[in-house]
């Protein structure tokens, strides 16, 4: 007898890639699609998907993993647990960031990011860098020498005390990314008036969670997407404004395009699936789950967010995976204490519900089509950031990254999550969809009931270029 031709076999799948559906089995080697046709030859083993979809695995290009912080913070999930959840909820490929601590060389930002991940991975990962002290070293030669080595995508912040740039440190970055052919990441938000309006709100006793939302209104995130944008054109190179949160910001992102400015723009879960309502009323601190920046905002603002994601105005959806316990003295109790909404350590979990959320609110509500689902789950992630093809698409030669679904009734609940974050904020959602099985590498990772670990499964990646169309 000859040896099976394939490693793994899916047979009767109906495929679907950012361009095309389509049903075919899939034949996979060495954790490579080697082959896609109709009835083809055997499989050392074989998983029958007849009547399910089969979509690339999500390539989230927007997480935290394992991210130092300052203390009492600490990151609930590292890169053993957060790509665990990652794999669980349907996702293969993640991008966290090696973050540059002001006066800390980048390289060694690199360094240290990699010891975190090194032998922990259950999926593929790469490192967006995070630049915050772009030195006159670092803009000369750290970051053309990383270019090359892989890190063609770097964010930058227009807010937070310990990451911001200004306005002239952000042309110098978005220069070097001009000249290098880098993918640079804006996050938004005017830091003075964030923290001149946190100061009123302060004095004026208002320091409950909910009053993160105050300090951080609309207004704060349209001023910086205008001047990201402004300080873009300038330089003339493309950006990505991640995770835009509401209309006003949306009108700018609208506004540049029709000025045939080439900006890409994200949203993510959180301004789809919560609103400022989540951020509590009164007193109560359990808003402190939800406080995450941009902050959540209104039912009006999730509308627009819905709208532009149905009318093609994002480019990625992303988690932005930011994980702290709420219980316990290292995450949204800093020293075990209830702390005013300044002090509360920003971001909320969401690896492994970013993809299940929009299959099932989205693909299965009719709001955009499978396709469109794959686009912005995994396609256009792995094509900014320069993995394209070899992940986000379902092709011969395509590491075989894959998700089939199974269309069922599935209630949210933390305890059947796989991060170490001990609560979700989508907590008592049902959706009608879930990952029955993820494939990493042409193995399972998880089957629909079970997680199957294997720490060093998850292979480092260096990026290439962004292949990214003009963004329209
Ligand atoms: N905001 C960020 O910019 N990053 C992580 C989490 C958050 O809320
Ligand atoms: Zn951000
Ligand atoms: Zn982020």
């Amino acid at each position: 007898m000859s040896e099976p031709a394939f490693d793994l076999v899916i047979r009767n799948a109906r495929v679907a890639t950012a361009a095309d559906t389509f049903h075919a089995d899939i034949g996979i080697k060495a954790g490579i699609i080697v082959q896609l046709g109709l009835d083809i030859a055997a499989g050392k083993s074989e998983i029958d998907a007849a009547g399910r979809t089969v979509t690339p695995g999500g390539v989230d290009g927007h997480c935290h993993l394992d991210q130092p912080m300052p203390p009492p913070a600490k990151m609930a999930d590292n890169f053993d647990t957060g790509t665990r959840s990652a794999a669980c909820g349907g996702t293969t490929t993640v991008i966290p960031f090696a973050a540059q601590a002001k006066g800390q060389s980048l390289q060694a930002a690199v360094d240290d990011y990699h010891r975190r991940a090194d032998g922990r991975a259950h999926v593929d990962y790469a490192f967006h860098l995070i630049v915050s002290d772009p030195t006159p070293d670092v803009l000369a030669r750290e970051l053309p020498e990383l270019i090359a080595k892989g890190h063609t995508s770097f964010k930058i912040y227009m807010t937070y005390d310990d990451l911001k740039l200004d306005d002239g440190e952000v042309l110098d970055v978005l220069d070097v990314a001009r000249s290098h052919g880098a993918l640079v990441m804006v996050h938004a938000e005017n830091a003075d008036c964030i923290d001149w309006l946190t100061k009123r709100l302060q004095a004026a006793g208002k320091t409950a969670p909910r009053f993160h939302g105050h300090a951080r209104p609309m207004l704060v995130e349209r001023e910086a997407t205008h001047r990201a944008i402004a300080l873009a054109e300038l330089v003339d190179v493309p950006i990505l404004i991640v995770h835009v949160s509401g209309r006003e910001a949306v009108e700018q992102i609208r506004w540049a395009r029709a000025h045939g400015l080439n900006i890409f723009a994200e949203t993510c879960p959180q301004y789809l699936f919560l609103s400022a309502e989540n951020l509590g009323t009164g007193d109560s601190y359990l808003g402190a789950k939800c406080v995450c920046s941009p902050p959540p905002r209104d039912k009006g603002n999730q509308a627009v967010i819905w709208n532009a994601l149905t009318e093609g105005l994002f480019t990625v959806f992303s988690s932005d995976h930011a994980p702290f316990n709420y219980g316990g003295t290292d995450g949204k109790h800093p020293d075990g204490n209830e702390v005013t909404f300044p002090y509360i350590p920003n971001g909320i979990p969401g690896l492994e519900t970013r993809m299940p959320l929009l299959y099932s609110e989205g693909v299965l509500k009719g709001r955009i089509t499978v396709n469109k689902f794959v686009e912005l789950t995994s396609t256009n992630a792995a094509r900014a950031y320069g993995l394209h093809p070899r992940k986000g698409t379902v092709a011969i030669g395509a590491d075989a990254d894959l998700v089939i679904w199974d269309e069922r009734d599935v209630e949210i609940t933390n305890a059947i999550l796989h991060h170490n974050t001990d609560y979700t904020p989508y907590e008592g959602i049902t959706l009608g969809a879930w990952p029955g099985m993820t494939i990493a590498g042409g193995e399972v990772v998880w089957d629909g009931k079970q997680f199957h670990p294997r720490a060093g499964r998850g292979r480092f990646l260096q990026c290439g270029a962004p292949t990214l169309l003009p963004s329209k």
